[in-house]
């Protein structure tokens, strides 16, 4: 069995979107629902733009699933492009004046052409439903074995909610989430992002923030302090900046830990046997501003990942840029864009997120079949419980 792994292609007006995924073992029942929900909360939210009106996005699988379980075999789906008009010229109109902040100019100079749409092309953030898509099989990995992902906006400009989210209140800020239409759990705080939003418009600008995705149910010791490639917490990094326009990731307290002393930081540590059926084994701590991992691997915390997202790189007024052609100053050319995404941006997280989570639970429970898995689980889950699992060295008085 190969490790879990999953790649991505297709251009944002080429005929489909394509996904494969490796690595997932066989007898995975495939939550069609949940998978198909979260498409469609990726296309939604409040300042998205014209193209979101065109899709419906869903997931046809091509193989690795027999009747609605996974198979062991690469499985690949696709998700169809109703604007496929990759070919037509008059449609899809060469991109001469790069538009600060996105992929043109870079990309244009990287592949030798002066047209930008070679790059924006595969660089569109029409990419992440395939992300979510590949996210949401793997959150149906780590629901069999109770671990939960909840992801929503907490700050767009200076729009921010204070809410705490916790294992014991996640269920009702989920609702609360599902109430608005930019994903943050707090109705007067969306009313505030709605009005940056609607204002940005008017101006022809663009906004971004903070979205969050925590995960719950995770025991102590997924991921590894052995080597860095295996770090969950450097795994989750690297996935979330491979998210379109993401300027910055944090664990936990994140970047506030620079201006505290280590007593403030570090999560004390407890015991209560009472809680030795909870993910954290009995270990429990107080705070969690680790964010849910130490040396690399999951502590028994929930796992609490910060992004932001930068302000959308189209902007209807256009930035100051070169006309590539004839190299003279002009305008950025417009394309179709959205005014905000950063509502998609925190579904396409937590589902960036869902997949390392479940790379590395993939990596610490390997198996072929998911009865191999769940059999893995059981038995670390046995033996961690057991520990000290030789007798204690005798001391001598
Ligand atoms: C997006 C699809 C794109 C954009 C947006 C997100 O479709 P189109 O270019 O046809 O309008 O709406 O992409 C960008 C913001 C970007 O910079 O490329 C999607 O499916 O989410």
């Amino acid at each position: 069995m190969p490790p879990l792994d999953y790649q991505t292609a297709g251009e944002s007006h080429g005929p489909a979107l394509i996904t494969t995924i490796t690595g997932l073992p066989a007898g995975l029942g495939l939550d069609t629902d949940l998978i198909n929900t979260e498409l469609s909360r990726r296309q939604g939210g409040y300042g998205r733009g014209g193209r979101m009106k065109i899709e419906t996005d869903a997931m046809e699988f091509l193989c690795g699933v027999r009747r609605g379980k996974t198979t062991g075999a690469p499985l690949v789906f696709s998700i169809k492009n109703k604007d496929s008009r990759l070919d037509d010229l008059e449609r899809t109109p060469p991109v001469y004046r790069p538009r600060p902040g996105h992929a043109d100019l870079s990309g244009s100079i990287k592949w030798l052409t002066t047209d930008c749409r070679e790059t924006l092309e595969r660089a569109s953030a029409r990419e992440t439903a395939s992300r979510v898509g590949a996210g949401a099989i793997a959150r149906c990995l780590l629901k069999h074995f109770g671990v939960e992902t909840f992801g929503f906006t907490r700050q767009i400009l200076d729009a921010r909610t204070d809410i705490i989210v916790r294992e014991e209140n996640w269920r009702v800020v989920k609702d609360l989430r599902d109430a608005s239409d930019t994903y943050c759990p707090d109705e007067q705080i969306t009313e505030r992002q709605r009005e940056i939003i609607r204002q940005a418009k008017i101006d022809k600008d663009t906004v971004g923030g903070k979205v969050e995705t925590h995960v719950f149910g995770l025991p102590p010791g997924i991921g590894s302090s052995m080597d860095w490639t295996t770090k969950l917490d450097a795994r989750i990094a690297y996935a979330v900046m491979g998210i379109q326009a993401f300027k910055a990731v944090e664990m936990g307290m994140g970047v506030g830990v620079a201006s505290k002393h280590g007593s403030e930081v570090h999560d004390p540590i407890y015991f209560d046997s009472s809680k030795m059926n909870d993910p954290c084994l009995g270990f429990t701590r107080p705070t969690n501003n680790a964010g849910g991992t130490e040396g690399g691997m999951s502590d028994g915390m929930p796992i609490v990942v910060t992004g932001t997202m930068k302000p959308i790189a189209t902007l209807l007024q256009g930035m100051p840029s070169v006309d590539l052609n004839t190299k003279e100053a002009n305008r950025s050319q417009y394309e179709r864009s959205d005014v905000c995404a950063l509502s998609a941006a925190g579904v396409v997280m937590e589902h960036a997120v869902a997949f390392e989570v479940a790379r590395c639970f993939c990596d610490k429970f390997a198996g072929d079949s998911m009865i191999e898995v769940e059999s893995n689980w059981m038995g670390y889950l046995k033996l961690a419980r057991s520990l000290p699992l030789e007798p204690p060295e005798q001391t001598i008085a």
